[in-house]
């Protein structure tokens, strides 16, 4: 068993022994002036996945984020996007900061929106009125548990963007959790949307990056907002060189950290103060509410922690993901856990 049983995050992976050598034998060059064939064949190996045009390695998934929406949109411009998503809630406000657009959050019905909404809540620009030039769309989504948005809920809403000649988004942070858990190849979810994002170091295990994938003009666009941000990066094949054996080898291991997530979610939801549906843990994150007479939720979580488990605070209540750090033994040990401090 693990030492520490550690479901904070996907986002703590660690890079495998293959990634490592990986990283020692890349070959690279200075990447701003074009010269490191390591990334660049990983952006090609993620255009080709993802079925678009071109990719650039950013190197977080909220840099991706922002350099796409400074893309797509022009000051004074509406963004439309969803209430709980990740890049209104927990990317430190870039939209405002870096792009000087403002949020038309709507409400969802587990992160997928209403298109209706979606095209009742598309202006025209007028003197009292923004322009709407983007909707964004976040599968699997975070903060609904790692629910999966459903491939004809993105059909109908890409239908109505491109109705209104306006660009769709897709923050796929966990895009291939959501391939998956339902089947639909990366490239359809892809097809619904202009610009990519995925993340190499969440359950793909890689140590740092993310993939941002597009048209080409839009990924040269990228390319030089990236350097504004100050993301242009040197001798990146480093760090690049994982992320072609997340790309290769990490994905089919997803399905375990789903298994795992699920049994621990059966096991856990029926217990004193566990506000939990199994049936919405689809992917790798469980999200449950807790309203105990003894505990709340830091008690919980402390009480976790002594006997090796962690756990974060989310409004919500609690948030734990699978990951590749994650076995068999750690569930078992957790579900103990539970048992231990709710039963007692
Ligand atoms: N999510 C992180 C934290 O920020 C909460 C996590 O541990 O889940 N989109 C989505 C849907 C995300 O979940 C995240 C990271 C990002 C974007 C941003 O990626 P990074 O952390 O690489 O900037």
């Amino acid at each position: 068993m693990n030492p520490i049983s550690d479901f904070r995050s996907d986002t703590v992976t660690k890079p495998t022994s293959e990634m490592r050598r990986a990283m020692a034998e890349a070959e690279v060059g200075d990447d701003v002036l074009g010269d490191d064939l390591t990334v660049q064949k990983l952006e090609s190996l993620a255009a080709d996945t993802l079925g678009k045009k071109a990719a650039l390695y950013v190197p977080s998934g909220t840099m991706g984020n922002s350099i796409a929406i400074k893309a797509w949109t022009r000051e004074l411009d509406e963004v439309i996007i969803e209430a709980r998503s990740h890049i209104y809630n927990m990317e430190s406000t870039h939209m405002t900061f870096i792009s000087r657009v403002s949020p038309r959050v709507l409400t969802s019905h587990r992160g997928a929106m209403d298109p209706g909404e979606v095209e009742n809540n598309i202006k025209k620009p007028s003197v009292h009125l923004p322009r709407t030039s983007l909707i964004c769309i976040e599968n699997t989504h975070n903060n609904w548990g790692g629910a999966v948005i459903p491939l004809e809920n993105m059909r109908s809403i890409k239908a109505i963007a491109e109705k209104h000649g306006i660009h769709v988004h897709l923050d796929g942070a966990r895009l291939f959790n959501a391939s998956v858990a339902s089947g639909v190849p990366v490239k359809e979810y892809a097809r619904m949307s202009d610009s990519v994002m995925f993340c190499l170091s969440k359950g793909l295990s890689a140590p740092i990056g993310s993939i941002l994938a597009g048209p080409q003009d839009f990924i040269d666009l990228g390319r030089r907002i990236r350097k504004a941000l100050g993301g242009g990066m040197r001798q990146v094949g480093v760090i690049a060189a994982p992320g072609i054996l997340a790309l290769q080898n990490m994905v089919s291991r997803l399905k375990e950290d789903h298994m795992r997530a699920k049994k621990l979610a059966l096991a856990i939801h029926k217990m004193p103060g566990i506000q939990l549906n199994p049936e919405f843990v689809e992917t790798d994150i469980i999200i449950f509410g807790f309203e105990h007479s003894d505990l709340a939720v830091p008690d919980l979580l402390n009480r976790l922690k002594q006997k090796g488990i962690l756990a974060l605070s989310v409004p919500q209540g609690v948030r734990m993901v699978t990951n590749r750090g994650i076995d068999d033994n750690d569930i078992e040990r957790t579900i103990n856990a539970f048992n231990n401090i709710l039963h007692s």
